[in-house]
């Protein structure tokens, strides 16, 4: 009869460099802020064309939001906060936050 050595490996090996978790950026609908203007920040802030800003800004009219994009973290946040104050700075309710991608 043969015999058999099963060899159990004492460690793991983790990957090195693990990917950073992405975060999603998603523009809520508001009854204020003026369709136009909402086209401007996106085209402005998430270099968006006008069509791809304008189905976005359509998207979230309609279902109360959208996400944007997905960036890191740092990035996430500091495009929600910048594009959230270009509504603030005219007194438009214009909200962008940001959530972690699963
Ligand atoms: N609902 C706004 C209006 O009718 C337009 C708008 C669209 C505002 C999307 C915010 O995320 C938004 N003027």
């Amino acid at each position: 009869m043969s015999q058999q050595t099963v060899v159990t490996p004492r460690t793991r090996t983790k990957p090195k460099v693990e990917r950073p978790k992405l975060w999603k950026v998603i523009l809520l609908n508001d009854d204020y802020t003026p369709r136009e203007f909402v086209v401007m920040v996106l085209k402005a802030v998430f270099h968006m064309g006008e069509e791809k800003a304008y189905a976005v800004m359509l998207t979230a009219h309609r279902r109360g939001a959208c996400v944007i994009a997905v960036f890191t973290r740092d990035v996430a946040d500091t495009k929600a906060k910048e594009a959230t104050e270009l509504g603030k700075s005219k007194g438009y309710p214009l909200y962008f936050t940001t959530e972690p991608e699963e």
